[in-house]
């Protein structure tokens, strides 16, 4: 398993998908990989893997076959200790899963959803007037460190429950979480050199005493008094919040003000017409996908596209290659904001799909609507700055000049 012999009538590549220069810029390389074959292997690391849409789709939903409970990353955590206590909801099968995501799916259900809508409009609102205001002074202004950083980090702990002092805690935390899910690589070994603080930080946090009573880390607590889980369980649910919330949430906001200054057409129609700030969020999540990867593990011996794949196996879906595979998508390489990109990956698919996924739409909506509202123009204002992570496709910086309505 993991080794360095070619399964035989499986293609060969030899990239590496968590080098630098790949995660600069992933998508000639995505494209090498769907034109190699439905699956294949990936040499450097002795792994299976797929970038076409129909297969990483088929992998996903078969969570009996293409289990969990052993990493979502390189990782094999039958034969190596998980980087922290596993995951209860992200590294597990039924029917362990199962009751974990039950509790979490009912705290985050579209009535959750109409009740905190109001106070994520006003944030959204407010924060745009600051930006705007901001971008006017001094003539231009940062859609990361101003806004898509900002945003997520205010609205989303808030309805956890946490409190305000320390959220910076969150973006090192999601940073290492999410580099973890690759090989021990330098990103890796970077981003895990403040471990320790940040990790006793979050996991003080998780605790019932340091959770606003009635918010959502408050309500799996409450799932623990009525027997639900245990009330050990509860702070590492609470830990999922934390870890998967803000990041990801912060990078798809991101990525479409990106995709948004890079396309002024398509800006020009989100500004005409306001009501596309959902459809172009959902756009811009396929076109640059904010959770670029995730593994599985064979549970059997197992076939793909005709492949035979022995039990024990890592097997890496290309989330965002296959939200850009022409075999599904026509013109794939545009960003379209009237397209609708029903059956993107960028949340997953099948049982472990995004939980959050109404919360991440809400915030996107809303910081979409608000800047489609008072902004005429919006455009690059220098190069944006990438940080690169094994999993997330992330800015460090993106400067923008904006024309205010
Ligand atoms: C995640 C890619 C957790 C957890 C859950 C989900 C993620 C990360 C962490 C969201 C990964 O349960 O700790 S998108």
């Amino acid at each position: 398993m993991n080794d360095n012999t070619i399964p035989a009538g499986v293609p060969a590549v030899d990239i590496d998908p968590f080098s630098d220069a790949f995660l600069t810029d992933p998508y000639a390389d995505h494209e090498r990989m769907r034109e190699a074959g439905p699956v294949i292997w990936l040499t450097k690391y002795g792994i299976y893997a797929t970038a076409r849409h129909a297969e990483v789709r088929a992998v996903l939903n078969d969570h009996e076959n293409y289990i969990s409970s052993a990493g979502v990353g390189l990782a094999n955590f039958n034969k190596e200790a998980p980087f922290r206590p596993k995951s209860l909801i992200l590294e597990a099968d039924p029917p362990s899963h199962t009751k974990a995501r039950a509790i979490l799916a009912r705290i985050l259900s579209p009535k959750t959803v109409m009740q905190i809508r109001e106070a994520f409009q006003q944030e959204a609102e407010q924060l745009l007037d600051r930006f705007v205001a901001k971008a006017a002074e001094d003539g231009q202004v940062d859609g990361v460190t101003e806004l898509s950083e900002v945003y997520p980090l205010k609205v989303f702990p808030d309805a956890v429950g946490l409190e305000a002092e320390g959220r910076k805690n969150l973006l090192l935390y999601g940073n290492m979480v999410f580099n973890s899910f690759g090989p021990r690589n330098e990103l890796l070994r970077k981003s895990a050199e403040l471990v320790q603080p940040v990790t006793q930080w979050i996991m003080e946090h998780c605790s019932r005493e340091h959770l606003r009573p009635g918010g959502f880390g408050d309500m799996i607590f409450q799932a623990a008094d009525r027997g639900e889980i245990t009330q050990e369980e509860a702070p590492m649910l609470v830990r999922s919040f934390l870890s998967a919330g803000v990041d990801t949430t912060v990078n798809g906001i991101g990525n479409a003000l990106l995709c948004l200054a890079q396309n002024p057409d398509q800006y020009e129609k989100l500004r005409a017409d306001p009501t596309l700030a959902r459809p172009a969020f959902e756009e811009a999540l396929r076109y640059e996908s904010a959770v670029q990867t995730f593994f599985r593990t064979t549970a059997r011996d197992v076939e793909l596209a005709g492949v035979k794949i022995a039990e024990g196996h890592k097997v890496l879906t290309f989330l965002a290659a296959a939200n850009r595979d022409a075999r599904q998508w026509p013109d794939p390489d545009r960003f379209d904001i009237t397209r609708r990109p029903t059956g993107h990956m960028a949340f997953g698919s099948g049982i472990h799909g995004c939980v959050g996924q109404v919360v991440a739409r809400l915030e996107g909506e809303l910081i979409l609507t608000a800047l489609a509202k008072r902004v005429k123009t919006i455009e690059l204002a220098g190069p944006p700055t990438r940080r690169l992570n094994n999993t997330l496709r992330a800015l460090s910086n993106l400067p923008l000049r904006l024309v205010t309505a």
